[in-house]
């Protein structure tokens, strides 16, 4: 059982909390996609010098960590082998980490353990897993021995599978005891509180109404102690409310759930495009802290 509030600093990134009234506003992951197929960016980042610059760019708009992957998961898409998944990320990770400062998070996009390991070993500190550490049982015990964040990340499925019929009887419910779960086998495992994060897998595995039910309800999730990353960045269900075909067309789309996200005490916000994202952010944390000041100040 999951005993711990988010106010009670058990699961606390450093650099963060998700607490009304946090000292410090929510933080945006900019996408570094080394891969030929990703859903919006396939191809554009293959050449280790793009993927560089495409990661230094975005750091400069203002993300505050860098999620490489060299595996689209992308609805339809196959396993890439540990194999081929190292060959494009090492040298894009290594090539960032002697460029930025040891301090900026580089996080790994993978549900291979052999692939986190190596990455890690090349100058990522984090490890983002969008299996929640299920398909591999190296992944827990790694990120406890190297003592680095790892995201947990709710999917049902596989990404081969798991756009064709999506169910649940109650998807918020369903996802908040799954990620309560695996938060209690990541502690089980030996990963500390601190490392922990959370994220609800928009687009996994979920129908158009399960990803606006979950994002409704993120404050559900929120309570479960550990930060929430939130990756709803040009994803398909954005198109069908708008009807925007192309990926790059729902950069607006993001910003309203970054907003909205942010509103309900989302730490991290997933995104290719961090400029806008940025603007949208900053907004609503402004407004978020009016509200958390009037509600702190006000009498009874
Ligand atoms: N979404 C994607 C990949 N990794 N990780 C987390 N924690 N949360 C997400 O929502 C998430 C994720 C899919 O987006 P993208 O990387 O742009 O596409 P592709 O998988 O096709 O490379």
């Amino acid at each position: 059982m999951i005993s711990s509030t988010p106010g009670d600093g058990r699961f606390a990134d450093p650099c963060q909390t998700s607490t009304a009234l946090a000292p410090q506003p929510p933080r945006l992951m900019g996408i570094v996609n080394v891969t030929p197929d990703s859903f919006s960016d396939g191809g554009r980042y293959l050449d280790p010098a793009s993927a560089i610059a495409h990661g230094l760019r975005l750091l400069e708009e203002g993300a505050a960590i860098l999620d490489i992957g060299g595996e689209s998961t992308r609805p339809g898409s196959l396993p890439v082998p540990p194999d081929e998944q190292k060959r494009r990320v090492l040298g894009v990770i290594r090539g960032l980490r002697e460029r930025i400062p040891p301090e900026v998070p580089i996080s790994i996009d993978t549900t291979s353990a052999e692939v986190a390991q190596a990455a890690l070993d090349a100058g990522a500190n984090w490890i983002n897993d969008t299996s929640a550490a299920i398909d591999d049982p190296g992944m827990l015990p790694l990120a406890a021995e190297r003592r680095v964040q790892i995201v947990l990340m709710h999917r049902q499925g596989t990404p081969r599978t798991m756009q064709i019929a999506p169910r649940y009887a109650d998807v918020v419910e369903e996802v908040r005891a799954h990620l309560a779960q695996r938060i209690e086998a990541a502690l089980a495992a030996g990963v500390e509180p601190h490392q922990i994060l959370i994220d609800p897998g928009i687009g996994f595995g979920k129908t158009l109404a399960h990803n606006l039910a979950l994002l409704a309800n993120l404050d559900r999730l929120v309570a479960l102690g550990p930060p929430v990353v939130l990756g709803t960045s040009r994803k398909r269900f954005l198109g069908e409310l708008g009807q925007q075909a192309q990926p790059d067309e729902r950069i607006i789309g993001t910003c309203a759930t970054t907003a909205l996200a942010v509103m309900q005490g989302v730490a991290i916000l997933r995104v290719h495009d961090v400029a806008a994202n940025r603007q949208a952010l900053t907004v609503a944390w402004a407004i978020a802290q009016a509200r958390d000041l009037r509600a702190a100040t006000a009498h009874p």
